[in-house]
């Protein structure tokens, strides 16, 4: 309860705020992209974690102001860096479903690419199987709505959710995640079998696929041998401030 009223005022308090984390190209090493993950201080509570205040911010509907700042945040912080770098770097924000279902949100994300004149293909959006296992056609028509404005959509966290390959036919995604999960203690375990099967399915189907968690050179050299295109991890890079993300894509030239 404390959390939740806390919750409420963390917007007009300022309280948000967004790192990003890199992403990395295999082959070449460069970083072409970003997630941006949201950070909570509230000035009694001290730092909260997104696992704790989002499941929160879903059952109150504070999510959609939430999930709208992040939005606009991500848009005009990822402008500011094409002007200042001329990098195009992609800058991808997590969706939650609740956001997702709103029928307005293809219009409100139109709206700030306008507003920040943002290229549409510079912003992804992550979102995750469940919203897919609701309501397939709703999911379906959002998705193409959201597709025809020019902005990317990731399936994350894949493998952990329903994972109905049907998904990964029926809608047309730009890039598949790899969740830690698969990747986490390889060597291992399962010798990242789960992992592989994953990658070999996306070749098939012609996905891009990006692999979160890579902590190791051993999982960096793991995803490389299996045709992974891309990786997020700390082997790489830790979540980054605005500063430090921008410091980092200035010197790689
Ligand atoms: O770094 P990490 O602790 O940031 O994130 C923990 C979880 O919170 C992840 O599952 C991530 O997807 C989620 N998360 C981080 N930022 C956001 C956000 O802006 N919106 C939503 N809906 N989830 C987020
Ligand atoms: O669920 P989602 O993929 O949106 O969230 C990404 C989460 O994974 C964030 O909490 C982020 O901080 C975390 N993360 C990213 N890279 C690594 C990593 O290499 N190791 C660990 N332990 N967590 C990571
Ligand atoms: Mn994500
Ligand atoms: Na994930």
């Amino acid at each position: 309860l404390k959390l939740e009223t806390e919750l409420r005022s963390a917007l007009e308090k300022n309280e948000l705020s967004l790192v990003y984390q890199p992403q990395v190209q295999v082959g070449t090493r460069a970083i072409f992209a970003s997630e941006a993950l949201l950070r909570w201080h509230n000035g009694n509570l001290g730092q909260i974690s997104p696992d704790q205040f989002i499941p929160v911010a879903e059952s109150t509907e504070l999510i959609i102001p939430i999930g709208n700042w992040v939005l606009e945040e991500a848009i005009k912080q990822n402008k500011k860096w094409l002007d200042r770098t001329n990098k195009k770097n992609v800058v991808a924000v997590n969706l939650s479903p609740i956001q997702f279902k709103k029928s307005d949100l293809p219009q409100i994300i139109e709206t700030l690419l306008k507003k920040y004149e943002m290229p549409a293909e510079l912003l992804e959006v992550e979102i995750t199987e469940g919203i897919l296992v609701e309501n397939m056609e709703g999911a379906r028509s959002q998705l193409e709505k959201i597709k025809a404005l020019g902005v990317k959509v990731a399936i994350d966290d894949f493998g952990t959710g329903y994972s109905s390959l049907k998904y990964l036919r029926n809608f047309n995604f730009d890039r598949l995640k790899i969740d830690r999960e698969f990747i986490k203690d390889y060597p291992a375990n399962d010798n990242g079998k789960i992992a592989k099967a994953i990658l070999n399915l996306a070749k098939q189907m012609d996905l891009k696929v990006i692999a979160e968690g890579v902590e190791t050179i051993e999982q960096f050299e793991f995803m490389k041998e299996n045709g992974c295109d891309e990786v997020q991890g700390y082997y790489f890079h830790k979540p980054l401030s605005v500063d430090d993300f921008e410091k980092l894509i200035t010197e790689k030239v």
